[in-house]
């Protein structure tokens, strides 16, 4: 019997994931065929193996050209693209990377606030305008001795609220559970939370249950001296609404690395030097994406020595 055969989908696979992946399975890439959904229709249920991304996930016009799937790694933390729960009931195992990525999101959502709050990208421009001459850049906010506000204090949260510390942050936060094992403030209500602190992190996954969570009312709550920064997911921000509090004056200011239509942006915020956008590069270093890469190999060579998987999502744990 010859390799299985694996499907990637994405751009997600590094040479070293290659390197180590060619050993074990014969790979068929996607996005290197002409006619995609053609290609599926002929080859789909050959594939028992998938590696994609947590951008492209396996969205249904291609899962249902995969009836052979046992098992998805998904190169990422967020799998929002993916239908874990239907993947579980069908027996799919579904795998993603988390907590090797904690450190470096973490580490994002301080420089987009750091970045935000001290103009660095205007006062960038003002130097290389050749204008500083013509006058000094106007002050701006400390990040130290802020009230600040987590949406979402999983893994990565945690790492964000032990960094803060260094800023002598007050630290909130809010989530659907409050957490036994931990000594931050815990708001039920996240409109509440809004209200009381100065800057408002949002790291919880994608998906239906966090769809536009950041919506009008919690932007006014967070006000016109508050910021807001966005490090999970673009659909937990309501971002037509978020424009308008923006242009409004209602809400401050705006570090994103995540968008609701990805690689769309609003071009209304490209003047904003309210705003900091970065283009989705939360675990983007040479580090944490070979970890990454590493990791979303391994559950595919786990699975096929034994059949078990270093790092199921929630849904599939236990399988
Ligand atoms: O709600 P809880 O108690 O399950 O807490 C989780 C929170 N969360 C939510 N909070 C409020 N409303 C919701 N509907 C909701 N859904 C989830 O988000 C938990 O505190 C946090 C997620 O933490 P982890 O599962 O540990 O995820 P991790 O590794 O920190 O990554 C977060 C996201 C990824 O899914 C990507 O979208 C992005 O950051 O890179």
């Amino acid at each position: 019997m010859g390799n299985p055969n694996l499907l990637v989908i994405g751009g997600g696979m590094s040479p070293p994931m290659q390197a180590a992946l060619e050993q074990k399975f014969t790979i068929h890439q996607l996005a290197k065929q002409a006619d995609e959904q053609a290609w599926l229709a002929a080859n789909g249920a050959d594939m028992t193996y998938v590696l994609t991304d947590g951008h492209w996930g396996v969205r249904p016009d291609v899962m249902k050209h995969l009836p052979s799937i046992e098992v998805i790694s998904c190169y990422g933390v967020g799998y929002d693209n993916i239908d874990a729960a239907d993947c579980a009931g069908r027996g799919i195992v579904v795998t993603h990377t988390p907590n090797v990525l904690n450190a470096e999101v973490a580490n994002t959502a301080l420089m987009l606030w750091l970045a935000t709050s001290r103009r660095l990208v205007r006062d960038d421009r003002l130097v290389r305008s050749g204008k500083w001459p013509e006058g000094n850049a106007a002050l701006t906010h400390s990040i130290d001795d802020r009230k600040v506000g987590i949406l979402g204090l999983g893994r990565i949260g945690e790492e964000l609220a032990r960094r803060l510390a260094v800023f002598n942050a007050d630290i909130s936060y809010h989530s659907r559970n409050k957490k036994p094992d931990v000594a931050y403030r815990y708001y039920d209500s996240l409109l509440d939370m809004a209200r009381d602190v100065d800057v408002f992190f949002c790291i919880t996954p994608g998906g239906a249950a966090t769809h536009h969570l950041v919506n009008r009312d919690v932007m006014d709550a967070l006000g016109p001296d508050g910021t807001l920064i966005n490090v999970g997911r673009g659909t937990v921000v309501d971002e037509v609404e978020l424009v308008k509090a923006l242009q409004d004056g209602r809400l401050g200011n705006a570090g994103l690395d995540v968008f609701e239509k990805e690689p769309q942006v609003p071009a209304a915020l490209f003047e904003m030097d309210q705003v900091t956008l970065l283009p989705h590069v939360g675990s983007a270093t040479v580090e944490t994406r070979a970890a990454m890469g590493n990791l979303a190999v391994e559950n595919l060579t786990q699975f096929l020595a034994n059949k078990t998987v270093i790092s199921p999502v929630p849904e599939c744990q236990g399988m």
